[in-house]
């Protein structure tokens, strides 16, 4: 047990065969009916039991937070490769030895609380580190860069992504007027956009995207250097996303698509793994790019800055109640430790604002006194009181400098571990301007596209014509469009055909750099974890099918059988599996691959629902298996010998195939 379990331990309860009482703990006897005059008569406020439980129902739910409100955590530890000490003083980036636990909320930007998990969105990585030296907190997204440069104008675009207010539609898209009115209107968003029309705002799995700190950070170390750094979090399984067919039907199959999957594999011990790298660049070196390392809405190309991996992060732990410790947990980028400081960025500057001020009000004066919050290693200070305060202070003293407590607590000077300010030189006049090297916003949106494999720029000109469709001004598509000409004339004209607007005549922008670091599709992937929907109809091949199985679980791969009704499948060689989904629990949307060991001689209703999961499965580019014997199925739906349609002609091969087509995942061939 780490030390933030061991410390979250003490507040964890257990009321199973317990006594009930009330919470001023007087032992109940009828907890069902409330006290009235007469079995049929009104209920008297007298009954200190209704109105507890009551008054305190009503007072169940806290504010969502106003952005980010869908999320869903874990705990884990971060393990580090090798001592940062040249780098920076942070005592978890010195030692090797030391664990350092920590809890992970991931989220949706835009959508309410309940809204559907697989929407097109930015998602949150948020990680708190417990250090040994306090919280750090590493508040990022699962993209590099942001829309905005500026914080003062984050209430302005997100007031332009939530629910149109006159109706409240749409709920967690950014497919409306309002949104794209900012975009176009806010060109510093041109690079932003683009990320969010790839597949990056769709993907497979927290457990398979990346995370970035986005801002410049610094490093100090104990000589007082300081270098600039960015943070980058990279899954172990390689970067997979959803198609966007599937993710819009998936919203219906499963609104709970990502927090199932994370809950899911940690409780099977599929622990969600990451390394954890930086990209640090020396202070000499601030103005040697053709962009501000200082603006948020560019990133870092990993070509020019290499990202050095540090360490691992792995989830291994869920939580015992998701409002007690995900919802209450209270991230706030200015959560640093002594060794880690912040730049100039004025994206971060406002952030620094604004996550203690929504804590306060959203969790209340005292939320970093809960369970989740807490450090884990000791704090004392003489901030006192405030509602729902939980620490018992007994001293006399709570004010600071005092001779009856001998001056304590005591503060200590950074030589002895306290925080100290890197004293970076602030020089300029009081004004509200942008600096003019923050002006060139087509650049690196066109390294992006350049970036993108043929099929990535298919999706993305699908996605920006998908949500410029839904636009319903026509002035606002035209605007977009527009903007889009200085980003590619080709990504410009496919859209603006798309909408029926006029072909823009800008000039696109010159860049020819590209990094292919951006691509989604140059990662190494690993098959583990994918699921396999596995349809069976009785009297299916037994051994066969049990060698198939075997072979996938063996790589991580995690069949899901399905039949017509649900409770066990009978094959032959005295072969019985236990049936997870049926086809009404299931769908094939819920699958990464799909395995068919149904013969055309099955009942009609029973090929005809197959043929349906084939279909969808084909469409969204997995892998078909067959067994010999369902060869002919696929024959029928013209799909035999199509690529990645596999049928078992000799189980050894067949299962290696398969296994390698899983890893591959998706066939873009049959586009
Ligand atoms: Fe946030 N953001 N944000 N944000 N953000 C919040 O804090 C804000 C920004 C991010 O799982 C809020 O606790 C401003 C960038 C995540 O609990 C709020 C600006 C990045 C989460 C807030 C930004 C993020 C939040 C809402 C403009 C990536 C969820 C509730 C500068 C680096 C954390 C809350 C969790 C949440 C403000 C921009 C990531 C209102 C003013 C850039 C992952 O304080």
């Amino acid at each position: 047990m780490d030390k933030k379990e061991q410390q979250l331990q003490q507040f964890v309860r257990e009321n199973k065969g317990k006594i009930m009482t009330s919470n001023e703990g007087v032992k109940v006897s009828n907890d069902e009916d409330s006290l009235k005059a007469g079995d049929r008569g009104p209920t008297l406020i007298e009954d200190f039991l209704f109105r507890e439980k009551m008054a305190h129902f009503d007072r169940e739910r806290i504010p969502e937070r106003v952005v980010h409100a869908r999320g869903y955590g874990a705990y884990g530890e971060f393990e580090l490769y090798e001592s940062l000490e040249e780098l920076t003083m942070a005592k978890f980036l010195n030692d090797p030895a030391v664990k350092t636990p920590l809890f992970i909320r991931f989220s949706q930007v835009a959508g309410s609380r309940g809204v559907n998990e697989t929407n097109r969105d930015v998602r949150g990585f948020a990680t708190k580190f417990y250090t040994e030296e306090g919280n750090f907190d590493l508040v990022g997204n699962n993209i590099p860069v942001f829309f905005i440069q500026d914080s003062i104008k984050f209430p302005d675009l997100i007031h332009a992504v939530k629910p149109e207010p006159n109706n409240e539609i749409p709920q967690g898209q950014t497919a409306h007027d309002t949104f794209w009115d900012f975009i176009a209107n806010n060109q510093e968003s041109a690079h932003m956009a683009m990320w969010i029309m790839s597949d990056r705002t769709i993907p497979r799995s927290f457990r398979m995207m990346q995370g970035f700190g986005v801002h410049a950070f610094r490093f100090v170390n104990k000589h007082g250097k300081s270098r600039f750094v960015k943070f980058h979090i990279k899954p172990v399984l390689g970067l997979r996303s959803l198609i966007w067919d599937e993710a819009q039907k998936l919203g219906g199959a499963d609104a709970d698509y990502h927090r199932r999957d994370l809950w899911e594999n940690i409780e099977h011990g599929n622990y969600a793994e990451y390394e954890l790298g930086i990209q640090v660049l020396e202070e000499s070196d601030e103005f040697k790019f053709d962009f501000d390392i200082l603006d948020s809405t560019k990133l870092w190309p990993e070509e020019d800055v290499p990202v050095r991996m540090i360490g691992k992060i792995t989830l291994n732990r869920n939580v015992d109640n998701v409002f007690a410790e995900t919802e209450q947990v209270a991230l706030h980028p200015g959560n640093i430790v002594r060794g880690i400081d912040f730049t100039n960025d004025p994206l971060l500057q406002g952030r620094l604002f604004s996550y203690s001020d929504t804590q306060f009000y959203r969790v209340g004066t005292n939320h970093q006194e809960l369970p989740i919050n807490r450090p884990i290693c000791p704090f004392h200070n003489n901030q006192r009181d405030g509602a729902s305060r939980y620490i018992i202070d007994k001293d006399r003293i709570a004010y600071h400098k005092n001779s009856l407590a001998d001056n304590t607590p005591y503060t200590v000077p950074g030589s002895k571990g306290g925080f100290v300010t890197y004293p970076s030189l602030v020089d300029g006049r009081k004004m509200r301007e942008t600096a003019e090297s923050f002006e060139d916003h087509f650049s690196q949106a066109r390294m992006f596209w350049n970036s993108m494999t043929p099929v990535e720029k298919e999706h993305i000109m699908q996605a920006f014509s998908f949500e410029l469709g839904k636009v319903q001004s026509v002035s606002v598509r035209q605007q977009v469009v527009n903007m889009l000409g200085h980003i590619s004339s080709e990504l410009a004209t496919v859209v603006a055909t798309a909408l029926g607007v006029e072909v823009p005549k800008v000039q696109e922008s010159q860049v020819k750099k590209s990094s292919p670091a951006l691509s989604l599709f140059n990662t190494k992937l690993s098959p583990k974890t994918l699921k396999v929907g596995v349809i069976l109809e009785s009297g299916f091949n037994g051994r066969e099918t049990n060698y198939l199985l075997e072979q996938w679980k063996k790589v991580g791969l995690q069949p899901v059988v399905v039949h017509d009704e649900l409770g066990v499948v009978k094959g032959t060689d005295g072969v019985e599996l236990k049936v997870d989904q049926s086809f009404l629990t299931g769908s094939p949307l819920l699958y990464d691959g799909l395995y068919i060991g149904v013969s055309p001689n099955a009942n009609e209703n029973f090929l005809w629902k197959t043929k349906a999961f084939v279909i969808d499965t084909y469409n969204h580019f997995k892998p078909i298996g067959a067994s010999e014997a369902a060869a002919p199925i696929l024959e029928s739906l013209g799909i035999l010998g199509k690529p990645g349609v596999l049928v078992d002609q000799n189980p050894q091969t067949f299962s290696k195939e398969f296994i390698e087509a899983m890893t591959i995942q998706r066939f873009w061939q049959r586009m």
